[in-house]
């Protein structure tokens, strides 16, 4: 099925293929009926680093994906017992877009409108069989970049660039699935407020670059207590949200007290003095009738907290 080419053909594609896959092995997935194409494609494409899974129809191939939902690129044929490809592809794509997985379809069948077809019901790209080892890299090369490049932008839309954080953004996008599931199940859930003390004081004595060093302290010392099962992301300026899913009251109180005794136990060293700063923090456990309402209620108990003297906890 593979027509092999001399090695500097498919220098352009090895190239592509060596940037998109940096540490992590990508994963692939090949679906065919035919055990020599299978055997033959997937010795071929495990050269290059890649992670290759094997299908011999569409019905196993929905079954590896469903196991491996960090799989990137689909390989298909169309013609093939239980499932063919063309049913397999509409079926992928009602659960996958395009900035998840690529599916490339190869087929022997040269009817003038199978390209077509398949494209129509959301495969990225056709080969037809025969196709050299420079098509198919080539093609591996520039869908797998695809999703590489879908990747780095949902990054970009989610995260905080300062910390790496979460963002605003995906917090609220996020945090209603969860607190909509946890309404649903009828399970706990919780939402904290996190507020810098007297933040305006360190930019002003200290400068912006040493306020920007208080903030990425605060997402090390998040980091080292929270994200088993917690949403963490930066709200805005040196305000951070906490969204608990399915913990224990008295767990989350005894968390937010370690993190809270965690500021004011540790300090940033500067060049010519340590730098101390304490947070306030406001909580709320009751579930309202939305997120938004949660994180007014933990806001009201951070403005109180905030009235109390702050290094303090409200709930
Ligand atoms: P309080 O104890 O009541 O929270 O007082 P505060 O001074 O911490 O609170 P306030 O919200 O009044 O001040 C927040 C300041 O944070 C104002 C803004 O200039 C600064 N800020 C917002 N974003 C950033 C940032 O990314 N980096 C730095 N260095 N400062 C920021
Ligand atoms: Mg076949
Ligand atoms: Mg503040
Ligand atoms: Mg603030």
């Amino acid at each position: 099925y593979v027509v092999k080419d001399g090695m500097y053909s498919f220098k352009y594609a090895l190239s592509v293929i060596n940037r998109v896959i940096k540490n992590e092995k990508t994963k692939v997935l090949i679906v065919d009926d035919s055990n020599t194409f299978l055997e033959t494609t997937k010795a071929l494409i495990e050269k290059y680093r890649l992670n290759v899974f094997t299908a011999s129809n569409g019905l196993e191939a929905l079954e590896v994906l469903e196991k491996n939902r960090d799989i990137k690129l689909l390989l298909t044929d169309y013609i093939m017992p239980y499932m063919n490809g063309l049913d397999l592809v509409r079926e992928i794509r009602k659960k996958y877009n395009k900035d998840q997985l690529s599916i490339i379809v190869t087929s022997a069948v040269k009817q003038r409108n199978t390209a077509s077809k398949f494209l129509k019901y959301g495969a990225n790209d056709f080969l037809y069989k025969g196709f050299t080892q420079e098509e198919l890299f080539v093609r591996l090369g520039a869908n797998l970049e695809l999703i590489e490049l879908f990747e780095e932008l949902t990054n970009r839309a989610n995260k905080d660039f300062l910390t790496g954080m979460y963002n605003r953004r995906y917090l609220f996008n996020e945090g209603n699935i969860l607190y909509q599931r946890a309404k649903k199940k009828k399970q706990k859930f919780a939402v904290a407020l996190l507020d810098i003390d007297r933040f305006k004081s360190i930019n002003d004595n200290f400068g912006h670059d040493v306020g920007d060093i208080a903030i990425k302290k605060v997402s090390t010392i998040l980091e080292k207590f929270l994200y088993n099962q917690e949403l963490v992301a930066r709200l805005g300026g040196e305000e951070f949200c906490i969204v608990f899913e399915n913990a224990d009251e008295n767990e989350i109180k005894s968390k937010l007290e370690l993190i809270k005794d965690e500021f004011e136990n540790s300090c940033i060293e500067l060049e010519t003095t340590k730098l101390n700063f304490t947070v306030s923090i406001g909580c709320s456990f009751d579930l309202a009738n939305s997120l938004d309402e949660m994180l007014q209620a933990a806001d009201k108990e951070l403005y109180s907290a905030k009235n109390g003297g702050r290094n303090q906890i409200r709930y």
